[in-house]
């Protein structure tokens, strides 16, 4: 393992979980003071798919998430302090406070979402992966979504569309075997994932997704292939989520020692025990760490706090009407 790791880049994928898994500790603290309010569906557990596939990509390339994407926001490059204001639903929020925690946005990062509805990416991803196929770009469109989404319509159409066009889309399935309180056997009828994308006839893979560098790696190869013309690519990560569904699962459907279980299998830990074993973070260094990633998180709450909200007068800012398209000068047709 020693030879083949790289002691910058395994730090960084550290320092990248930690991130994600502070942020959304403080988020579920905030939540339970009334500051953070709708819905809030942590990624805890999960923070190896994220922080891995994530490096595959590159400025240009777009990301679509679902909304279990604080993480994914936060490792695309999203500043914690724009996506606290956000959650806090503050005019400083990287979508001005109106998408909230379900719907993260930011142009400046090609982050297109966030997104309530089950599935409701996919076809957003083949969308934006066609158009850079018109227009000769090669940019890859990376699109995260969970188990539950394979059940959905959207989801056939989005995969049949981008094998046939062969559209430069990765599609990251994050199999947390769960969809709200529904097992994936009382719902799939094939709950081989990669073995379903394989029948749209596009090459699927399955990797690891407790284990960062292996999803890393995965991630890297896919989006290689997919940049380089193959078109699209489908990569199962097998994860679990360490939290309930949302703030509001009293998680009756699975028992304590199923969670326990993959507990022992945390990603971070996971990763520190290999860095460890490598000599190339010890426990002061990984204390270290901690305590700026703690710094970088409680700077975002105070930004957050210290913000503003957007004025009424600017409710219909964005919003397509008759009276705007006049103000704006948009040509009726
Ligand atoms: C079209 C649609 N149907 C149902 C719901 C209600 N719902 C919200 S989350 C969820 C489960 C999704 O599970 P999965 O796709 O595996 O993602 P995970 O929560 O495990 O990350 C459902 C059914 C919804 N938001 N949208």
């Amino acid at each position: 393992m020693t030879g083949t790791l790289d002691a910058v880049r395994a730090q960084h994928l550290l320092r990248e979980m930690l991130r994600i898994r502070r942020f959304e500790e403080k988020c579920a603290e905030l939540y339970s003071a009334g500051k953070i309010r709708g819905f809030l569906h942590l990624y805890i557990g999960e923070e190896a798919v994220a922080a891995g596939a994530m490096q595959a990509l590159a400025a240009d390339d777009a990301v679509v998430a679902t909304y279990r994407e604080h993480g994914h926001a936060l490792a695309r490059g999203i500043p914690a302090e724009a996506l606290m204001a956000e959650m806090f639903g503050k005019q400083e929020g990287c979508s001005r406070g109106r998408g909230g925690s379900m719907h993260v946005f930011d142009a400046a990062t090609r982050f297109y979402g966030g997104n309530a509805i089950v599935g409701g990416g996919l076809p957003i991803a083949v969308g934006l992966a066609l158009a850079d196929a018109y227009l000769g770009r090669q940019r890859v469109t990376a699109c995260f979504f969970g188990d539950g989404a394979t059940a959905e319509g959207e989801f056939h159409e989005s995969m049949n569309l981008a094998a046939l066009w062969r559209l430069p889309v990765l599609f990251l399935c994050e199999n947390n075997l769960y969809a709200m309180g529904t097992r994936i056997e009382r719902a799939l009828s094939q709950t081989d994932l990669t073995a379903k994308a394989r029948t749209y006839g596009m090459p699927a893979e399955c990797v690891d997704g407790m284990d960062v560098l292996a999803v890393e790696r995965a991630a890297r190869q896919a989006a290689d292939a997919v940049r380089g013309g193959g078109g699209p690519f489908f990569l199962e990560c097998r994860t679990y989520r360490f939290r309930a569904h949302s703030m509001f699962d009293a998680e009756l459907y699975r028992d304590k020692a199923e969670v326990e279980d993959w507990k022992k299998r945390d990603p971070i830990a996971l990763l520190r025990t290999t860095l460890e074993a490598a000599a190339i973070v010890d426990e002061a260094a990984a204390a270290r760490l901690d305590g700026e990633v703690q710094r970088e998180i409680a700077r975002a709450v105070e930004f957050a706090d210290a913000g503003s909200w957007e004025p009424v007068e600017q409710l219909t800012r964005d919003v397509y009407t008759p009276a705007a398209e006049k103000a704006h000068g948009f040509a009726a047709s």
